[in-house]
């Protein structure tokens, strides 16, 4: 399967156990027919599975995925990308280097988190498939998230880079959704947006 990134960044939606009040398997699939156009597997934290049972919830996540032909990514775990058979893998600043991995998945998605400037400089852009740009807004979700750097940055980079894959990133609602896509992103990633939501259908539809 040949994915067009682009596309598939426009709503993309991020999850794990510890973010899931309910049962993230009907979670997803509600999300899915909704209409989220890519899914980031992000088991992680004190409260998320370990081990084998992380390893038993990726794999029914990737399976609904895969019934729905809707792209499969991991966090930051090579071994799990393997195991799951991902369509790729997505990694921060100080996860393993993009050269590494790229090396290793020569095939796959890469998407790399940028918030900063100097992130952007250390950064081989050309060897990724998409960025991801944030915190665009305040977050709870990720108790150890970067400064905020609003919709400016998203404006930076695609001043700098016209045609790059951005998704923008953290504290992105339904209410400020279209003002990220506005700035220049291909689209928008949400955790809470969704697993907090009082309605997801109503929610994925409006993000
Ligand atoms: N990386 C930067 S902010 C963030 C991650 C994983 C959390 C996004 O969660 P939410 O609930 O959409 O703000
Ligand atoms: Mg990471």
């Amino acid at each position: 399967m040949s994915i067009q990134i682009k596309p598939a960044l426009r709503k993309y939606f991020i999850m794990g156990s510890q973010n899931c009040e309910s049962n993230p398997s009907l979670i997803l699939e509600t999300a899915i027919k909704a209409g989220i156009t890519i899914f980031q597997f992000r088991e992680k934290g004190t409260s998320s599975l370990k081990a084998d049972a992380k390893i038993k919830l990726g794999k029914q996540l990737r399976e609904i995925c895969r019934e729905h032909a809707i792209p499969f990514i991991v966090n930051d775990d090579v071994e799990l990308v393997d195991l799951l058979d991902a369509d790729g893998i997505h990694v921060g600043q100080d996860d393993q280097s993009v050269k590494e991995l790229r090396k290793y998945f020569p095939d796959k998605i890469i998407g790399l988190s940028v918030s900063t400037p100097e992130e952007l400089a250390n950064s081989p852009l050309e060897l990724v498939d998409y960025i991801g740009a944030g915190p665009i807004f305040q977050t709870v979700t990720k108790t150890d998230a970067k400064s905020v750097v609003g919709l400016d940055w998203i404006r930076s980079l695609r001043a700098q880079f016209p045609s790059l894959p951005i998704v923008g990133i953290g504290g992105i609602n339904t209410e400020n959704a279209e003002s990220v896509l506005k700035a220049g992103a291909d689209g928008v990633s949400f955790i809470s947006a969704i697993t907090q939501a009082k309605n997801i259908e109503e929610s994925v539809k409006q993000l």
